[in-house]
């Protein structure tokens, strides 16, 4: 009896063993099949990585993210949106823009936001249109104003917080796209100093600062370059968009985008500068840039590391990566929907902490609100579950549903229908 089966057992490993011997250097390197009969994989996700060879793609699961499903990455969210109350833009017309807003801080018993407003005779006349009072684009002719608030969803409007200085000052033409640093109880304005109009060679500008004691104001410009213009021939020596700055590690890690290349299309990748003082100097990271895509800069202190939204343009664009030491960013998540220059309320943006909380909301915008020759941006509001400290499982679901017209708004062009139409012409052609 004990024969046939000795027989059978020494059969199966001589095949395993040829097998073995068979399997190409790829299939070797990457884990072996798994042993015949094992049933496969098992049907309950295994959260630790399981002891079985594994195909890139499960293998992927629990060697590049925070954790194996969405639901339990906290760096995996969905975006809700909410239309903000308290701002009027002037019916639409495209002459009264709010865009670019800035983190959201509390003091004083209230929440502070800082963004562009524009408020012209007529929408943005593209680079070939624009005046002393027409502008160029949306964020022409702009100065930094702030709204107040004591939910996040009702705003009052304040007032300029930094106006367009005299020309020649730095911002003569415009001032824009802010952003707030609290150091040693004092606040800082970091925004874009325009010298021309915005397109007339590109969107071309380097980083201002002002300063004040109080979130209020009065806010005193600094009237000099903080982050300046990349060498000729540098990646980032024409713009430099969006400054960012977090505490971190004791010091100011202050993010940017800047825009380069242009051929076919302009480039879009993030760098990093770093003080120990607001006013600078500013040391430029020598591996810049640090972020392969994106867009607007938005970011904030995650555990020992720093997260960004990576949102909108290059190859990963729609990611939330992290860094664990602020430099080297990795995918962490893949989403959807994401916040266009997300501003968000950062508790522990400037505490310099070792261990970052996360985030659960802040203010976006939405431009191009209705048509070109209306063109103009305004604020909203996101919600997110980006935090240590909260768990909505309804933020952390895959998975929108849009209704077909949001999928059809995304049309073909009459080029498009023109190249198809041939196509489908030369099918039928004899
Ligand atoms: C924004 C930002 C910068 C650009 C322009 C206004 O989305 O990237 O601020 O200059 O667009």
């Amino acid at each position: 009896m004990l024969r046939p089966l000795l027989i059978l057992l020494l059969g199966s490993l001589a095949t395993v063993a040829s097998a073995q011997d068979s399997k190409s250097e790829s299939q070797r390197g990457r884990g072996d099949l798994p042993a015949q009969g094992d049933g496969g994989f098992p049907f309950v996700l295994p959260t630790q990585k399981p002891e079985r060879p594994l195909s890139a793609a499960v293998e992927r699961i629990y060697s590049a993210y925070p954790a194996p499903r969405p639901e339990d990455n906290e760096l995996y969210t969905r975006f809700k949106y909410t239309p903000l109350v308290g701002f009027d833009d002037h019916g639409g017309d495209g002459t009264v823009s709010r865009r670019d807003p800035s983190k959201v801080i509390f003091e004083n018993g209230k929440y502070y936001v800082w963004y562009t407003k524009r408020d012209t005779p007529t929408p943005p006349q593209g680079p070939d249109g624009y005046t002393d009072s027409i502008p160029s684009s949306d964020w022409d002719l702009a100065d930094i104003w702030f709204a107040t608030s004591q939910d996040g969803f009702t705003w009052r409007e304040q007032g300029i917080a930094v106006a367009r200085p005299e020309k020649p000052l730095l911002g003569w033409r415009s001032v824009s796209t802010p952003d707030i640093l609290v150091w040693k109880d004092k606040y800082y304005l970091y925004y874009q100093g325009f010298k021309e109009a915005s397109g007339k060679r590109g969107d071309d500008c380097p980083v201002a600062v002002s300063s004040s004691d109080s979130p209020d104001g009065p806010w005193t410009p600094h009237h000099q370059v903080v982050i300046p213009n990349g060498a000729p021939g540098q990646w980032d020596q024409f713009s430099i968009h969006d400054p960012y700055p977090l505490v971190y590690r004791g010091k100011i890690y202050l993010y940017y985008k800047s825009d380069f290349d242009g051929d076919p299309n302009l480039v879009r990748m993030q760098g990093l500068a770093i003080a120990d003082d607001p006013l600078g100097p500013f040391e430029k990271h020598p591996l810049n840039p640090v972020i392969n895509s994106g867009h607007e800069t938005t970011l904030f202190p995650f555990r020992e590391g720093i997260a960004a939204f990576v949102i909108r343009d290059g190859l990963e664009h729609s990611t939330i990566q992290y860094a664990k030491d602020g430099v080297h960013f990795e995918i962490a998540s893949i989403v959807s929907l994401m916040p266009n220059a997300g501003g968000p309320f950062i508790p522990d943006a400037f505490t310099d902490t070792r261990n970052g909380r996360g985030i659960t909301w802040g203010l976006s915008h939405f431009t191009n609100v209705s048509t070109w020759d209306k063109n103009h941006a305004i604020l909203a509001r996101f919600d997110c579950d980006l935090s240590l400290d909260l768990n909505d499982p309804a933020m952390k679901r895959t998975g929108d549903y849009h209704k077909p017209d949001v999928f059809f708004r995304q049309g073909l062009s009459s080029q498009q229908k023109v190249r198809i139409l041939n196509e489908n012409k030369k099918l039928t052609e004899p």
